[in-house]
């Protein structure tokens, strides 16, 4: 939720057309704002708001923090072509799908900071994809080859860094795709389905009200869709948090890809891949390819021997050395 206060409003304005449900009358004054996060996405242009309020365009805006936001996405607009000679391109275009997934409602507000906090793991791994997070990448899609009911599992930043990809691996493992979002929102759900369709996906799930299938989860991550529900491995990206434990309990095996080893779900995965999602995706996809034709025995050879416990500690202490490589 996003919370401010409302200084300078004169008169009473009603916010409900812009911000959907939530409906608040909002008093010159102190008064508390709350709108929730993944609406404010769909936030109007600074010209619709502020003529609402009784100001123009070119006014001074109120002090509330909310129009500041709007005001920072026209800025966003502005800064999104990065020259070619730029020697941070690369990661800056990156960063720029997800400021143009916030702005199109498809990225949570926070998810920028999950970026911020993944860049800084990539950034100490020298942002490519090491020989250890390679093997969990081929293990993990051994593993999904061999699953009678993989599912991947699709979150904001996911579809905004990269929907080929995802669709690309989950086509190429017979897994089926599934929106699952922490801030949860019918219009952000629909956004990241359109995206995946868009992106040469043919069928996505985890759209529309659904009963909470995840025992015991008390996030809204627990409204999982029957291929969740039903599958065996599930490919989890991206998302910190209890989920991948109560995953376990249900008694599935978790694939996770995070640039964090020390995080809660990358240490409770089944199997951990600490690499950019936007490089393990397409190298996972080619190993798909490769192994497409393999039996059971000849992938359960691969994933069962792997060690995510002992691949994990490689990772953990690659970026420990990264920092002494950095100084
Ligand atoms: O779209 P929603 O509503 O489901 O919300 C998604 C976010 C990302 C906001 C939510 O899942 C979240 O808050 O995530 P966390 O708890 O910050 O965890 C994200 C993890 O992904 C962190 O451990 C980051 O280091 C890691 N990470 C961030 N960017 C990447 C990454 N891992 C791999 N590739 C990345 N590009």
């Amino acid at each position: 939720m996003f919370e401010g206060h409302a200084q300078s409003l004169s008169s009473f304005a009603n916010v409900s057309s812009f911000f959907g449900k939530e409906r608040r009358k909002v008093e010159g004054g102190q008064q508390r704002l709350r709108v929730p996060a993944a609406d404010a996405v769909q936030s109007p242009s600074l010209e619709v708001l502020t003529s609402a309020f009784g100001m123009s365009a070119g006014g001074a805006p109120p002090l509330w923090p909310l129009t500041d936001y709007i005001i920072s996405r026209t800025d966003i607009k502005a800064h999104m072509s990065v020259p070619a000679n730029h020697p941070r391109k690369a990661s800056l275009d990156v960063r720029h799908r997800l400021t143009g997934g916030l702005e199109e409602g498809i990225v949570a507000p926070a998810g920028l900071i999950a970026h911020g906090r993944g860049e800084a793991f990539d950034y100490l791994l020298g942002e490519r994809t090491p020989v250890e997070a390679a093997r969990a990448e081929r293990a993990a899609v051994a593993l999904l080859l061999a699953a009678r009911k993989p599912v991947v599992c699709v979150n904001g930043n996911v579809a905004a860094l990269c929907p080929g990809d995802v669709v690309a691996l989950a086509s190429a493992v017979g897994a089926e795709l599934e929106v699952n979002l922490f801030y949860r929102s019918g219009g952000r759900e629909r956004r990241i389905r359109r995206v995946l369709m868009e992106a040469g996906a043919k069928r996505v799930w985890g759209v529309g009200p659904r009963s909470r299938t995840v025992p015991g989860l008390s996030s809204e991550r627990a409204r999982a869709d029957k291929p969740t529900v039903e599958a065996d491995v599930v490919l989890v990206m991206l998302e910190d948090g209890d989920r991948t434990e109560y995953l376990m309990r249900m008694g599935k095996k978790v694939v996770a890809v995070d640039l964090n080893p020390l995080s809660r779900t990358a240490r409770k995965a089944s199997l951990t891949i600490v690499d950019n999602v936007v490089r393990a995706l397409p190298r996972m996809t080619g190993y798909a390819r490769s192994m497409r034709k393999w039996n059971r025995g000849r992938l359960a050879l691969v994933y069962g021997g792997f060690d995510n416990k002992a691949n994990l500690r490689v990772a953990e202490s690659r970026i420990r050395s990264g920092l002494k490589r950095r100084r």
